[in-house]
């Protein structure tokens, strides 16, 4: 197809709809379908629209497709695909399930109709898949409409109310659950006093959203101020008997007007939002006071693990922000209620580049965890930049079982979306991943190719193959040499600044000085970080010689001269990584621009070819600035005599 389909416009005039435009319906739609169960509205209207448009038919029986709701065993949400020959049947033990096995079909396309084959179950790895969107009511003075949104304003929110137009939540609600998203949070974890609201007197705009999300089998969650009953009590003190009563007021209103609330999100004491610490309770504590309000609604509490001190002294070599979701939340293993999961970031530290995994989700096996990733850009380019992200998730996500991802919504108002169309396949992937964590992340590229372009000539999936599949580790290569985080300009975090953030109260990421750089995080002269890993991963962490050398300056802090597996120095390593991002950025930006436009549509062509403009430049940037400054620590000439400023 054609970017006619996009310039059709699917649902919403003027936007462009991502993955499932009406084009790849055409295989359900140009058949005949029957629809069998109650409580299929939304099933029925997709089939019924399909249909509409390509030329097939909704009918009672003989079918070319049965979608049917029956007693097969699949568990909340699965479905069950099957072909005798002349007919292709999904069945389903619930209305989601059926939803997802309809967009089976039509991300399988035509295959779904070809040769016989016996019943295959799909069942989801995580009963979750939840999104956090971090969007204000308010327009933040510093954070702007939605704190580290890169897709322009918020789906949800307007200046302080509720969107007046809200077609495109619906839209939204749809992309979400072809991916398979069934959970979402519409305010952002840093809850300010207008968002403090949406529990009590703002109740009504909440539960207008979770009306559009249901018919799509999406739960409304709510981010939550821990100090809210402060307001009514003058004390948030999660072991006060008032407060219990307080939390428990209020959640029973929230179910008064919405039946299947998810539950809530609580940032507490951390970055400055408030929490237990504040009247010498525990996160435990805490997180209970919530849980027993949810406990007889059936909802639960997701309480972040992202506790750290943003006050600390550089000069401090002992403080290491690494080690301090660990500290917090390791000891309180088996306090917590049955519905609190601890939501846990997938790296000790913020949700750079690259980072081990969290050692804290290894550490609670008597609680739940949710691990937490950043689909929206913050530390991968800020959707200027195109970074693929689903390896990065693969590789935390299939190794690693947890209550289920939670990943920070990268959507906006934006036309395409998320600000870089390609950034689309990020939130795709979140999903399908969420889903199924094995998936191979190239396979997801496919898909997200096949359903956002339609039978396009294979050239299109090609190029964006050529330039996403690598991209994260691109992405690396230039912004992030051997583990080394955070070299980003304060405050809004876009663009290189080596020294940063090194001697602020943040945190200090990378200790370079003439002979060496890195975080000594052993136990053995460092900060002892690595002691909280398993004893395998902490052995494999502590040597300097075994440590992955992707992983090696996040542990060891070593000579420039240091010698890595591949046989190269540290030095060398930093000098060439960051010259061969570069280079591999421009060769994205060729690639893209040998693609004929029209097979994506002119605009989607033209958007991603001004943000590859602008990543040539901000990757010329970050090498420039890299090598110079190490350069200028160690002395120490390029061994290829290329330019270094
Ligand atoms: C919502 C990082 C971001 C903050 C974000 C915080 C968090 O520090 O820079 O904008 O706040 O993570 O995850 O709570």
């Amino acid at each position: 197809m054609s970017p006619g389909g996009f310039a059709s416009g699917g649902d919403v005039t003027g936007v462009h709809p991502a993955w499932l435009p009406p084009e790849a319906m055409r295989p359900i739609g140009a058949r005949t379908v029957s629809v069998h169960g109650d409580g299929l509205d939304t099933v029925r209207a997709e089939v019924r629209q399909a249909c509409d448009r390509h030329g097939g038919a909704v009918v009672a029986g003989g079918a070319d497709l049965v979608l049917t709701l029956s007693g097969v065993d699949t568990g909340p949400d699965g479905f069950v695909v099957s072909r005798d020959g002349v007919v292709t049947t999904v069945a389903a033990e619930d209305p989601a399930g059926l939803l997802y096995g309809l967009f089976h079909v039509a991300r399988v396309g035509e295959a779904a109709f070809g040769a016989p084959h016996p019943p295959g179950t799909h069942r989801p790895a995580h009963g979750r898949r939840m999104l956090d969107h971090w969007d204000n009511v308010d327009v933040h003075p510093v954070m702007g409409q939605v704190e580290r949104g890169y897709s322009g304003g918020s789906l949800f929110w307007d200046g302080g109310a509720l969107r007046a137009d809200l077609t495109r939540v619906t839209a939204y609600a749809r992309l979400l659950a072809a991916c398979g998203v069934n959970a979402v949070t519409v305010n952002n974890v840093n809850v300010h006093a207008t968002e403090t609201l949406l529990l009590t007197d703002r109740l009504a705009d909440i539960a207008t959203i979770a009306d559009l999300l249901r018919p799509y089998h999406i739960r409304m969650h709510l981010a939550v101020n821990f100090a809210a009953p402060v307001a009514d009590l003058g004390t948030a003190d999660p072991l006060d008997a008032r407060v219990q009563a307080w939390w428990a007021t209020a959640t029973d209103g929230v179910y008064a007007a919405i039946p299947d609330f998810g539950g809530y999100v609580v940032k507490a004491d951390s970055e400055g939002q408030p929490g237990p610490y504040g009247y010498g309770r525990d996160h435990a504590d805490g997180a209970n006071a919530l849980a027993a309000a949810l406990a007889p609604h059936g909802g639960v509490v997701h309480w972040r693990a992202f506790v750290y001190d943003h006050r600390q002294d550089w000069r401090d070599r002992t403080t290491d922000r690494a080690r301090a979701a660990y500290e917090h939340f390791a000891p309180l293993d088996g306090r917590f209620l049955g519905n609190v999961i601890v939501q846990v970031k997938h790296g000790p530290i913020d949700f750079q580049v690259r980072e081990p995994v969290s050692p804290l989700i290894a550490a609670m096996p008597a609680t739940d965890v949710a691990v937490e990733v950043q689909v929206t850009q913050e530390y991968t380019g800020q959707q200027r930049h195109v970074c693929y992200l689903a390896p990065m998730w693969s590789e935390v996500l299939r190794t690693i079982r947890t209550a289920g991802p939670v990943g920070v919504s990268n959507a906006g108002d934006d036309p395409f979306w998320t600000g870089h169309p390609l950034a689309q396949a990020n939130l795709y992937a979140f999903g399908r991943l969420a889903w199924a964590p094995d998936l191979d992340p190239r396979e997801v590229l496919d898909e997200w190719i096949g359903l956002t372009f339609p039978g396009t000539p294979d050239v299109v999936g090609e190029t964006l193959h050529a330039v996403m599949d690598d991209s994260w580790r691109t992405y690396e290569d230039y912004t992030a040499p051997l583990g080394v985080g955070f070299m980003v300009r304060p405050g809004h975090h876009y663009g290189p600044d080596v020294d940063g953030y090194e001697y602020t109260p943040w945190g200090t990421y990378h200790f370079a000085d003439r002979d060496g750089v890195g975080v000594d995080r052993t136990c053995a002269t460092g900060t002892g970080f690595t002691g909280q890993y398993p004893p395998v991963l902490a052995r494999l962490y502590e040597s300097v010689h075994d440590c992955p050398d992707e992983l090696l300056l996040f542990f060891h802090h070593v000579p420039y001269g240091h010698v890595l597996h591949d046989g190269g120095t540290v030095i060398q390593h930093i000098y060439d990584t960051h010259f061969a991002g570069a280079d591999a950025v421009a060769a994205m930006r060729d690639r893209w621009a040998a693609l004929p436009a029209d097979l994506v549509g002119p605009a989607f062509a033209a958007r991603v070819a001004d943000l590859l403009d602008e990543q040539v430049r901000g990757a010329a940037e970050w090498r420039d600035q890299i090598t110079a400054y190490f350069f200028r620590k160690s002395g120490v000439r390029d061994a290829h005599g290329r330019r270094i400023p």
